[in-house]
């Protein structure tokens, strides 16, 4: 089985300090936990970046000044940024991190409810829109799809041009809006993309390691981190991202599973390294 791939989503947009002491919102915290996770067995950080305060932001200049500093600490570390931002973000808003050419970036896959009144919005065009941005930048999109009807829209889409072959999917499973995250829903998911396609799990809260041991098991790719789950084991915070990521190291090793290096993770992917 191929080695697996960890990503840690470090940030998030929503999630906050009071939730989690850990979550970054200055440099030098975006960098302990970029740098931990990374020393734990992470090869992606996917990054969303705040301005100090802890309000989430696309900004350019941000996202370049927070990967810098990350790259200056963990050197061949592959960063994911966002292009989700957070809900209600412009199109244009949301594609700033592109301009700073990084290797791989998230491309949503569909609208969905986020809780409350609020919605992820990402219709057809936005979707066609951001894929061709990425394909005339030479970034590797993560399809990100909360639902299984986005990775419909992204074969659909992938027949018409917009996203290249072979297809990096991640199944983000429990968000109140998407599917859910039991293991019925995991393998609908799994069984729904092609042959030649990759694939990494992020399970929501309490589904984040059941669903990384189902990956692992599959010879699948696990994401976690605080954007996804506060908590190391049930009603416990985790004291951050590196605690979670040693956690699914942990369980790789009693699967069998060895953890990739950002090495091995850009040829799993076929990234270019950029740097
Ligand atoms: N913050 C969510 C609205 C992504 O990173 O591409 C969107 C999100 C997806 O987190
Ligand atoms: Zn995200």
């Amino acid at each position: 089985m191929e080695k697996l791939i960890i990503t840690a989503a470090i940030s998030g947009a929503e999630v906050t300090k009071e939730m989690n002491p850990a979550v970054p919102y200055r440099i030098p915290e975006f960098v302990r936990e970029a740098k931990e996770a990374y020393n734990a067995g992470a090869s992606i950080i996917h990054l969303h970046v705040r301005y100090d305060d802890g309000t989430p932001t696309q900004d350019k200049a941000r996202f370049k000044e927070v990967m810098d500093a990350i790259y200056k600490e963990c050197p061949d570390v592959i960063i994911q940024p966002s292009t989700g931002g957070a809900v209600g973000m412009s199109n244009d808003e949301r594609l700033q991190p592109t301009e700073l050419l990084p290797e791989m970036a998230t491309l949503d896959c569909g609208t969905l409810n986020f809780g409350g009144d609020e919605i992820f919005e990402n219709t057809e065009n936005t979707i066609k829109y951001f894929g061709q941005r990425m394909i005339e930048k030479g970034i590797k999109p993560e399809l990100e799809v909360f639902d299984k009807s986005m990775i419909d829209m992204a074969l659909r889409l992938a027949k018409k041009g917009f996203i290249q072959n072979p297809m990096h999917f991640d199944f983000v499973m429990g968000v109140n809006g998407g599917i859910s995250g039991e293991l019925r829903d995991f393998l609908f998911l799994r069984n729904s993309i092609p042959a030649d396609a990759t694939y990494t799990v992020a399970g929501v809260g309490r589904y984040e390691f059941t669903l990384a041991v189902a990956a692992i098991i599959d010879g699948g790719h696990v994401r976690v981190g605080l954007e996804d789950n506060l908590n190391i084991a049930r009603g416990v915070l985790t004291k951050g991202n590196g605690e979670l990521v040693e956690k699914v190291v942990r369980l790789a090793k009693e699967f069998g599973r060895e953890i990739a290096t950002p090495a091995d993770t850009r040829r799993i992917l076929g990234l270019k390294a950029k740097k």
